[in-house]
């Protein structure tokens, strides 16, 4: 098929057409087959509007889900040519930061993928999240670009647009084909503006923050640290939900409605706070279009919905009113008019809209005009009702719901292992690829030692494959008998990688003193921190000077070794994710809403190594405790040390002698030899006089709980049935699931079983 295409494209024939050509002649491919199955059927339709959609790399995916993908590897093969060659072109959109970005483009995919109408609504960021490099050391930050002749997107003949108090810009719109698999083609939309200059940019990604003609849609997230850098989101998240408004008004109408049954038409999913500005926007059309303001805050109430995805109080925005005026006036009037009448009927100062000091609390507009309010994880929304949101839950039970996040499987199981999916598919045949929980067939080979030697198989394949793609691409080499301990995500301190590297320090003055561990281990990081987190780049700091000082010491690195993944990426992860044994899921119970790594890894046959926090709650109730190693604080004890703010770290350092000595390891002689002095004393002072996300109350579980994940590793069969049980029990979070929920108890579009 491929063969005749390039026939047609560049007559001359698939043996002859170099890397560059096939991968071009594919995107093509892909977007005709793609829209072949776009359908306009359905009255209502989801809009999922978000600042982030991380995509990845869309290609192999496309091919899956086109059911192409097997067909075009053989053509490709058979002309001498690989697939996985030929992916590795494809530039990689990073329009995300992390979680909350990669969940709505797993969104995306089982939104088509249930045949549910429903777009993505977000910015064409022609640079996505920043590239990392290290240096010295050092995290260092440079632009990341993906946008090229040949790409994704497909401009629309369609603008709309968008007045800013001193401007009016015109939102152009581009669209990326979303393909379900084996099921219908959605879109996801991109809005953007053709004065973007990337030329702006300069020394690394500084760029000028009041530029917005050249910078409106130049960057994701650029860093907020400052005012100049929170007007510029201000105006990003304006321009999105403006020109997102005005494509669901419009598109509504042209499928009959009459704006009064909008509710009827759309259901707007807002993800997290950051498009929420969609409601005082779509109030204000509404009203020009000449319906009244109480019928406007009804219909908007009934079409919006929002989902919460932190309980973390500094991640909730609030917009002072001066910036907001100085951005867009013509919002304000609504504000204030959302803000009275909340205030008439609820007159606590803990659920109003506008504070005292003048901010807008926007998580406020969210909860008081939509509908439905969900956390992403059972404890996650328990949390929310119970303390962080309590007065809200007081006052509207009945909007509140969970939505337990959930991972797409044709991504994070088909096309990052295609091994475990043919391992699976031996033994259970192919229907867990249409419904996940078919998995659960998996257990009946629990006790079947032939078939866990061939999963421990796959698994060493899989380390086999990550050991030679880190030594081409990052130059380091590992050793493929070694345990993989994984831990990939954003840095942030209530993450804990900084417990992780503690624990590490343990490890290595253990092997110092003369106690060897029973089997080598291979420890490996992903993870880039906000520009401007400086606590967060001193751990990065340290995890990177612990990889030089262990890996030099011939004393220690036959037993250990820390990996420091450069530029941990979608692509990073899906070569990580497959290879690894144990997961690191380590955050202060409480603090991490769900996670969604947690899922990747456990499908790919990893044990989890966790507190009770977000989704290990699910995944340690579905996998049993024997098959998942669990420590630490709950959150319970968590929440109410917090309350009491009667947490002092030195206590506990002063009584346990190897905390002691591993915090004081970060500011000792071998670390100042290869550290620098100020970015490690500051880590070891915020640790030692704050430890704001309490790593040295959980040290002792962890060290011990560690040991024993370990140690029980070495009985090769048992680990193997662990293994398989998590494999089994995975299906609970296909994003499949999740969204038939969404559309079944949210958007009630009539479509999903
Ligand atoms: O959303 C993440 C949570 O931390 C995870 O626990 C959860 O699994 C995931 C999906 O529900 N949140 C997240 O990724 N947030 C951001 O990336 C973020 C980006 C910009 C911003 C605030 C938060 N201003």
């Amino acid at each position: 098929m491929l063969e005749k295409f390039v026939k047609d494209h560049y007559q001359k024939s698939l043996k002859d057409c170099s890397n560059e050509e096939i991968y071009i002649a594919l995107l093509e491919l892909v977007k005709e087959q793609a829209k072949q199955k776009e359908s306009h059927a359905g009255k209502k339709k989801v809009y999922y509007i978000s600042a982030e959609f991380l995509i990845g790399k869309l290609l192999s995916n496309n091919l899956i889900n086109l059911g192409l993908f097997d067909t075009v590897k053989k053509e490709l093969e058979k002309n001498g040519k690989s697939i996985y060659e030929i992916e590795e072109i494809e530039p990689e959109p990073s329009l995300g930061n992390g979680g909350l970005g990669r969940l709505a483009a797993c969104f995306l995919d089982s939104i088509a993928t249930l045949g549910i109408p429903g777009d993505g609504i977000g910015i064409n960021y022609h640079l996505g999240l920043f590239k990392q490099v290290f240096e010295q050391n050092l995290q260092k930050e440079y632009p990341n670009p993906w946008i090229e002749k040949n790409s994704w997107l497909t401009k629309r003949d369609k603008s709309y647009t968008v007045e800013f108090r001193d401007h009016i810009v015109k939102a152009s719109l581009y669209d990326i084909a979303v393909t379900g698999y084996e099921n219908r083609t959605n879109q996801l939309h991109l809005f953007d503006i053709d004065s973007v200059e990337e030329k702006i940019t300069k020394d690394g990604i500084s760029f000028d923050k009041e530029d917005i003609e050249h910078n409106l849609t130049l960057f994701l997230y650029p860093d907020d640290s400052d005012e100049k850098g929170q007007l510029l989101r201000i105006y990003q998240q304006y321009f999105m939900v403006s020109a997102g408004a005005q494509l669901i008004l419009e598109e509504c109408e042209a499928r009959g409605c009459n704006l009064h049954d909008l509710p009827d038409y759309a259901a707007i999913q807002i993800n997290d706070t950051h498009p929420t500005m969609v409601i005082p926007e779509l109030i204000r059309l509404l009203l020009i279009r000449g319906i009244c303001i109480e019928e406007a805050m009804e219909i908007v109430a009934k079409t919006c919905a929002y989902t919460n995805h932190t309980i973390l109080a500094e991640a909730l925005e609030k917009w002072p009113i001066a910036y907001l005026q100085k951005v867009v006036p013509q919002l304000l009037p609504i504000i204030h008019i959302l803000d009275n009448e909340a205030k008439k009927k609820y007159p606590d100062e803990a659920v109003a809209i506008i504070d005292k000091e003048d901010r807008v609390h926007m998580a406020h507009i969210d909860m008081h005009y939509g509908y439905s309010i969900n956390g992403v994880a059972y404890l996650h929304t328990e949390i929310l009702k119970n303390s962080e949101l309590k007065p809200f839950y007081e006052i509207y039970p009945e909007k509140f719901n969970n939505k337990t996040n959930g991972i797409t499987f044709r991504r994070w199981l088909l096309h990052c292992n295609e091994e475990l999916t043919s391992w699976i598919e031996e033994l259970i045949g192919n229907g867990f690829k249409k419904d996940a929980t078919e998995l659960e067939k998996l257990l009946q080979y629990q006790g079947d030692q032939k078939v866990l030697e061939s999963l421990l198989r796959v698994k060493a394949e899989k380390k086999k494959q990550l050991k030679e793609y880190l030594l081409r691409t990052q130059g380091v080499e590992i050793d493929e008998n070694s345990i993989y301990d994984i831990q990939v995500k954003r840095l942030h301190e209530y993450k804990r990688q900084q417990l992780n590297a503690l624990y590490i320090i343990h490890k290595y003055l253990e092997i110092k003193s003369g106690i060897i561990p029973e089997k080598p281990v291979t420890v490996i990081f992903g993870a880039k921190a906000a520009p401007a987190y400086v606590i967060a780049k001193d751990i990065i700091h340290l995890i990177l000077c612990l990889q030089e000082l262990i890996n030099k010491d011939e004393q220690v690195n036959p037993y250990l070794r820390v990996v420091m993944v450069e530029n941990y990426n979608v692509s990073k992860a899906a070569q990580l994710i497959p290879a690894c044994d144990i997961s690191e899921q380590i955050s202060l119970a409480s603090k991490e809403a769900s996670g969604t790594g947690n899922m990747k890894f456990m499908l790919n046959g990893a044990l989890t190594l966790g507190t009770m926090d977000g989704a290990n709650v699910e995944i340690a109730d579905l996998v049993g405790k024997d098959n998942i190693y669990i420590f630490g604080e709950d959150s319970k004890t968590v929440i109410d040390r917090y309350a009491q703010g009667s947490y002092v770290s030195r206590d506990y350092y002063e009584k346990d002698t190897a905390l002691k000595e591993a915090v004081d390891f970060i500011v000792g002689r071998e670390m100042m030899a290869v550290g620098d002095e100020e970015h490690l004393t500051r880590l070891y002072n915020e640790l030692l006089n704050k430890d704001w996300f309490m790593t040295f109350p959980d040290f002792k579980d962890y060290i011990a709980t560690r040991e024993k994940a370990y140690h029980d590793y070495n009985d090769r069969m048992e680990w193997a049935e662990k293994m398989l049980v998590n494999i089994a029990k995975a299906g609970f979070f296909s994003s499949d699931r999740t969204i038939e929920q969404y559309d079944q108890e949210i958007w009630r579009t009539g479509t999903s079983k």
